[in-house]
């Protein structure tokens, strides 16, 4: 079966990345990482769907469209990721593999941001390797559809 594509979703203010506090999140805008994500992909023989929106019911619509159309899912909710049960939820329907992504350490930042919603229902977190962990978080993606593709096939 022809491998489905990663969905990449990103929550909101990911727009203004290059122009906001570089110094947390690195001077390349996201459609910097978009593009070098698309070479990651094709690399791993996944095609993407690379997103960003700064509305939650959005995400989660994307989130349900996943369910039919992608092998895993990339997260970096944003802000969203301290606060929405809307997101957990959504996420909670998911059957593939869930990278929750932030490119800071949030655990060396402020207590609010070391709560996560997403976390929950991630299958793993990658946070502080700054944009490369968007890469990262594909890799691994593919890599755990990959083993759970293997392990259904077995006797
Ligand atoms: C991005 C945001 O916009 C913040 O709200 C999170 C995350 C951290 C990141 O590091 O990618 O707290």
């Amino acid at each position: 079966m022809n491998p489905k594509p990663i969905h990449v979703l990103n929550g909101p203010n990911l727009n203004l990345l290059g122009e906001r506090e570089p110094h947390i999140y690195g001077y390349e805008t996201l459609a910097d990482i978009e593009e070098r994500c698309r070479g990651t992909g094709a690399a791993l023989r996944h095609g993407l769907m690379f997103r960003q929106s700064n509305h939650e019911g959005q995400i989660v619509d994307w989130i349900h469209q996943a369910r039919q159309e992608a092998d895993a899912i990339v997260i970096n909710a944003g802000a969203l990721t301290h606060t929405s049960v809307a997101i957990h939820d959504a996420l909670k329907t998911f059957a593939g593999p869930i990278i929750e992504l932030h490119i800071a350490n949030v655990h060396r930042r402020e207590a609010f941001r070391h709560h996560s919603y997403i976390a929950f229902a991630a299958t793993a977190v990658i946070c502080g390797l700054g944009s490369d962990g968007y890469d990262l978080a594909i890799e691994a993606a593919a890599r755990l559809k990959a083993k759970s593709v293997a392990a259904e096939a077995r006797p």
